[in-house]
């Protein structure tokens, strides 16, 4: 029987984060570790979501998280899962989570010289649909004058921009865990979780968006919101002058509509509106490092006033901003229809 080419060249999230510190010849190795650490936390959260169902996880857990709405109990285990891989890396100093009011510090590493933010289960309230969710994850490195025993550090050590971000990305928990990560100045990279070896190993080296696709990934149920300039636009795809009108592709699930949109191209939005004049999306754990992910996809990514989303500064760490992302040649579509309606 022919040898089938079986590839026994496997990289591995592993191998690739050993390769990676290669090209920082005095990198101390902190940030890998912390990276090995997430890779655990996203490992552990794709077990319970596998296992929802059977052990009933998906019911309420009866406590509610800042934003009031109803908290899943895999919310709380998600959340849990990640602190105490954070804390547990030694690496990580302080922690923002979408689930928690309060920012968290671990003072037992005073030298420990990141910050992380996440979203430790984004797109919860369709769990029990069925419907991928996902953990959305941005990697800060704290300047050497917060580092240190006796140092205090808050919240304001966060308020920064998205250009200040080292690494972000997010893990997709579908059919199976899709990991996107990409570092500053760098590609981006996707992993699938292999559940029999317990790894991610890479198998969409170097995404890139395409520069142009026909579609279009809003919740059109608040069009009744949206500024003039955004229903114009949006109007503007589903009855266009010349060629097929775009196809509309909405799941409700950021880090769901984020990937197809990585994947196949187009625009993902979800506009500041007269409802939600912030936008409902977060600058810190959502928009920013999603922001990152698709510019260096090749993409674009911009608020209600397209500003550069990466530019934008969070006045407190759960703020919002309106989110338009994807293709380079669809966003330069909504800037265009917006600067029209300026003049
Ligand atoms: P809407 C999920 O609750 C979430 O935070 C994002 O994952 C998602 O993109 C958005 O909200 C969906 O919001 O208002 O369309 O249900």
């Amino acid at each position: 029987v022919g040898q089938e080419n079986i590839n026994t060249d496997i990289v591995t999230l592993s191998r690739f984060l050993t390769e990676e510190q290669t090209k920082y010849p005095d990198a101390s190795g902190d940030f890998t570790l912390l990276c090995h650490a997430l890779q655990f936390s996203f490992k552990s959260i794709a077990y319970y979501i596998r296992r929802a169902s059977l052990i009933n996880l998906t019911g309420l857990a009866g406590s509610s998280n800042i934003t009031g709405d109803d908290q899943k109990k895999l919310d709380v285990i998600g959340n849990d899962i990640f602190i105490s891989a954070m804390r547990g890396s030694g690496k990580c100093r302080i922690l923002v989570s979408e689930e928690e009011e309060e920012l968290i510090k671990f003072d037992e590493y005073p030298d420990a010289r990141y910050a992380v933010v996440c979203d430790p289960i984004d797109g919860s309230s369709n769990l029990d649909a069925g419907v991928s969710v996902g953990t959305i994850f941005g990697i800060f490195q704290l300047p050497e004058e917060l580092m240190g025993a006796g140092k205090e550090v808050g919240p304001e050590a966060l308020l920064h921009p998205g250009t200040s971000l080292v690494a972000s990305g997010f893990t997709m928990y579908g059919a199976s865990a899709q990991l996107v990560i990409t570092m500053r100045g760098g590609g981006v990279n996707g992993f699938t979780l292999e559940n029999s070896l317990g790894e991610f190993i890479l198998t969409h080296p170097n995404m890139r968006l395409p520069e142009s696709r026909a579609i279009y990934s809003v919740n059109e149920g608040n069009s009744m919101y949206w500024d003039e300039w955004c229903n114009q636009y949006f109007h503007s795809l589903k009855f266009p002058e010349d060629g097929k009108p775009y196809s509309a592709r909405y799941i409700g699930s950021m880090v769901a509509d984020a990937y197809r949109t990585l994947l196949y191209g187009g625009i993902f939005a979800y506009p500041a509106d007269s409802k939600s004049p912030k936008g409902k999306l977060r600058i810190l754990y959502e928009c920013a490092p999603m922001a990152m992910v698709f510019e260096n996809a090749g993409g674009l990514a911009v608020n209600s006033r397209m500003e550069r989303l990466m530019d934008v500064v969070p006045e407190h760490i759960h703020d919002k901003s309106g989110v338009f992302l994807g293709s380079k040649n669809e966003v330069q579509k909504v800037i265009d229809m917006y600067n029209k309606h300026k003049k």
